[in-house]
Formats: structure tokens, sequence, C-alpha cells
């Protein structure tokens, strides 16, 4: 069996909430040679969009939500390890430090969790402020650690908008221009990110770490 066909009986798996059938899928992807970060990014979260779009039609409900949430929470942790390992570290380049959050409203984690670990990987200090976190968070730890990057999460409409909230009050501190400011989450876009004042935007945890990459090149030119 191809590994195309190994990663379609992972989507379908948790599409159909079928936890072992989701962990076998895994294994087996894995004995193939597919690496934790293709599993996570393409059936894994191909399957979450689709078990979302199942939600809005009514097909699905909260419970659904939750114990794909929690299926995924199960492969994340067979999986963070490998994740970790997969990274190739910043050897000698400077470390960052990020503080990272689900911003105030909206408790959704998983995507934030999987782009948290894979920044740490690299070799940064990530700060993980988890869910709900207010302006006030947001800016007292970016004082507290004097961080480098903030990342703000939002997988809700309403949520999102928060997020102007939290660049302003960066500003109104003095804190604006000293942080990259990145956001991401199902609920954003480039565009959303440039209307709010962000530095930018990264559709998956790849993209984010490719971004953290090149904003560490730019500030060793500088500092
Ligand atoms: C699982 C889930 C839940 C779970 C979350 C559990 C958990 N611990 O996270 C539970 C059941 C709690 C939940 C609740 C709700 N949910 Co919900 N949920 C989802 C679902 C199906 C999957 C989300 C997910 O985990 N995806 C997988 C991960 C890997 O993807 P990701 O989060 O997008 O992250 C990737 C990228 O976006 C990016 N990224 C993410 N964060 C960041 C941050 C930075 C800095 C960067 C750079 C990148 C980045 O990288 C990540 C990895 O590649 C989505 C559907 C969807 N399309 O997103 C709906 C969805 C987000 N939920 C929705 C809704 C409506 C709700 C509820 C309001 C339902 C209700 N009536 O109560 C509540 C809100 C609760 C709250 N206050 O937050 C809607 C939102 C609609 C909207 N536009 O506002 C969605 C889109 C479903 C839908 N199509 O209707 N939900």
């Amino acid at each position: 069996m191809g590994l195309e066909k190994v990663f379609q009986e992972i989507y379908q798996c948790l599409i159909d909430l079928d936890r072992d059938c989701v962990l076998e899928g895994v294994k087996k992807a894995l004995d193939m040679g597919a690496s934790a970060t293709s599993i996570l990014l393409e059936p894994m979260s191909r399957a979450m969009n689709e078990i979302g779009r199942l939600y809005e039609e009514g097909e699905y409900f909260i419970a659904e939500l939750i114990e794909a949430a929690s299926i995924f929470k199960d492969v994340l942790g067979m999986l963070e390890d490998r994740l970790v390992r997969e990274s190739k570290g910043l050897g000698g380049a400077r470390r960052l430090t990020i503080v990272i959050g689900t911003v105030k409203g909206d408790v959704h984690d998983i995507g934030k969790t999987i782009v948290a670990t894979m920044l740490q990987a690299q070799g940064h200090r990530v700060i993980d402020l988890g869910v709900d976190v207010s302006a006030e968070k947001f800016v007292e730890a970016v004082k507290k650690y004097n961080a480098d990057v903030v990342g703000m999460s939002a997988l809700l409409t309403t949520t999102a908008r928060y997020m102007r909230e939290i660049i302003e009050k960066l500003e109104e501190e003095g804190l604006r221009s000293r942080v990259f400011v990145v956001v991401g989450g199902a609920a954003t876009s480039r565009e959303f990110a440039q209307e709010i004042g962000a530095d930018a935007w990264a559709k998956d945890a790849v993209e984010a770490v490719k971004l953290v990459e090149e904003f560490v090149k730019r500030v060793r030119g500088r500092r």
C-alpha cells in the first residue's frame, strides 16, 4: 500500500472518529518513512477542516469536535519526540525568545501547540501562554521575558478581531517596534494580518518556522 493510501486512511479514520484506526494508520505511515510533520499537517489537519465543515453543516456537534481534538492530541503526544528530532535546529545561530498564545475568548490550542513545539525544536526559547490570553498577559510576558517575537493564534472570527487590541496594547506600552508579530489560525489570513498591523502571517506550522528563520537572519544582520 502506498503512503498516499495510508494518508487517506488516516484522514477517513479521523473523520469517522475511530481512534484506534487513526493510531494504527499513523504507525503504518511512520513505518513507511513518513515524517511526523507531514502526518500532522496533511491528513490530520485536512480531516480537522472537514470535521469543521461537517459541524458547520449540522452533521457533527460539539461532542464530535471534542472527540476529534482528543484523538488529535493523542497523535500529537505520540509524534512529539519525532517532531522535535526532525527539526534541524539552529546550530550556532541566535536563539530568539518567542511568546505565543491563543487570544482571549478562544480555546482552540492544537495548532498553536504544534507551532510552539516546532519553534522550540528549532532551538528557540518559547513561552507558551496557553489559551484565552488577554492583551495584558501578552504585554506582561513580552516585558518579563524580553521577547523578540509574539505569536498569536485565533480560530474564531470573533476572537481574531481581538488581535488588533493586543497590537494596540503593545504600541501603547512602547513595545511594538521591538517585537516581530506573527499571527495564524483558521480565522486569519495574510490580508487580515496586514490589516491589523501584524508583521507576518503563516498558514501552517512549517511556514511559521520559515518566517521566524527569515526573521532570525534579519536580526542577526542588525544586532
Ligand atoms: C477541534 C475544534 C474545536 C475544539 C478545540 C479543542 C482544542 N483543544 O483545541 C472545541 C470542541 C473545544 C471547539 C470549540 C468551539 N469551536 Co471549534 N473547531 C475545531 C476544529 C474542528 C479543528 C481545529 C483544529 O484543531 N485544527 C487542526 C490544527 C492543526 O489546525 P489549526 O488550528 O488551523 O493550526 C494550524 C494553522 O492554522 C497555523 N496556526 C495556528 N495557530 C497559529 C499561531 C501562529 C502564531 C502561527 C504563525 C500559525 C498558527 O499552524 C497550525 C499548524 O499547522 C475547527 C475547524 C477548522 N477548520 O479549523 C473548528 C472551528 C474553529 N470551531 C468553530 C466554532 C464555531 C467553535 C465554537 C464557537 C462552537 C460552539 N458553539 O461552542 C467553540 C468555541 C470555543 C472557544 N471559545 O474557543 C468554527 C469557527 C467559525 C468561525 N469562523 O468563527 C470552526 C472553524 C468550525 C466551523 N467550520 O464552523 N472547537
